[in-house]
């Protein structure tokens, strides 16, 4: 029994709705990681609407099982598609440019969200988590890959394509280089440590920080120092316990307390938290609201 046997009409509509789902996310060229499997299955499905046409959906062999989890998969796809996930302001995100000294940053005006963390921490990955775009942010296991201030823009773009955003409507991701590497020579971890405390001092479009932390290893004294920043400019910010994956439940569930009941005692309620993962991507719709909401960013 293949498809055609269950009903031909309702068969052949479901798998149409999967080309809609198919050309659609052709279309946007950054797929999730997840989102890899559901592209596989549709490339399947594809080859087999091209066989319903000829009459011939499945092969002979077919069993009754495999016709219906051939059905049932069609049949979520095409749910999957009249319900589309929210609209991401950050997937628009593209690489401006890498500051290394405060002449090389953009116009300050706008809105910013800068992303910190220890080197090798998982802030790169995270960001391209949040835009969903797998080669936005430069990732590497190698400690030390990020090494200026790295902007992202992900400004609405003008409705008249002649006009420029003005820079009070520019709206930027920030990737900082990573701290606490000690291969950093120690002049560029000087000039690093400088850069970053008057950026963070004076710079007017800094909305919000995001302090990127291994779960295993929180709080160490760099990310006190950089939330020590944020708190005295009044700036809120927002804790990503990384690498979530590397633990059970149990121990995530532990260590977002622990850092909870710190921050609290330290920072009051201007510093949030929660537990993230770039690898299985736990907690990104949560982080991003985070991130768009103080970009005032909605679209
Ligand atoms: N398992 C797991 N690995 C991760 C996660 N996030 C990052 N990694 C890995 O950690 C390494 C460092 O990630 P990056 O995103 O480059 O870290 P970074 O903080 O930007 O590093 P620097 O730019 O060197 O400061 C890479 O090998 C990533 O694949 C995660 O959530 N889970
Ligand atoms: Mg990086």
């Amino acid at each position: 029994m293949g498809l055609g046997g269950r009903n031909p009409g309702q068969a052949l509509w479901v798998i149409q709705q999967c080309f809609v789902v198919a050309k659609a996310k052709s279309l946007d060229s950054s797929f999730r990681k997840n989102d890899d499997r559901e592209q596989g299955s549709l490339i399947w499905l594809s080859a087999c609407m091209a066989r319903f046409q000829h009459g011939t959906l499945l092969p002979r062999h077919a069993s009754p099982r495999y016709s219906r989890r051939l059905w049932l998969r069609a049949k979520l796809l095409a749910m999957a598609a009249q319900n589309p996930t929210l609209p991401n302001p950050l997937a628009r995100a593209s690489y401006l440019l890498a500051a290394h000294t405060r002449a090389q940053l953009p116009p300050d005006g706008g809105f910013e969200v800068a992303f910190a963390g220890r080197s090798n921490a998982g802030k790169s990955t995270a960001l391209n988590a949040l835009c969903r775009q797998n080669a936005l942010a430069r990732v590497s296991k190698t400690p030390g890959r990020t090494q200026q201030l790295v902007f992202f823009d992900v400004s609405v773009p003008s409705k008249d394509p002649s006009h420029e955003v003005a820079p009070h409507e520019q709206h930027y991701l920030v990737d900082l280089p990573g701290y606490g590497y000690a291969k950093v020579p120690k002049d560029l971890q000087a000039h690093w440590q400088a850069f970053l405390a008057s950026y963070f001092h004076d710079r007017f479009a800094l909305r919000g920080l995001v302090v990127v932390m291994d779960i295993r290893h929180p709080l160490k004294e760099y990310d006190r120092q950089m939330l020590g920043y944020a708190v005295e400019r009044g700036l809120p910010s927002h804790a990503l316990l990384t690498k979530a994956d590397k633990l059970g439940r149990g121990a995530q569930g532990n260590a977002l307390q622990a850092v909870r009941k710190e921050l609290s005692s330290s920072y009051g309620d201007t510093v949030s938290v929660q537990t993230f993962s770039g690898e299985s991507k736990l907690g990104v719709d949560e982080a991003r609201a985070v991130v768009s909401g103080w970009l005032e960013l909605s679209r």
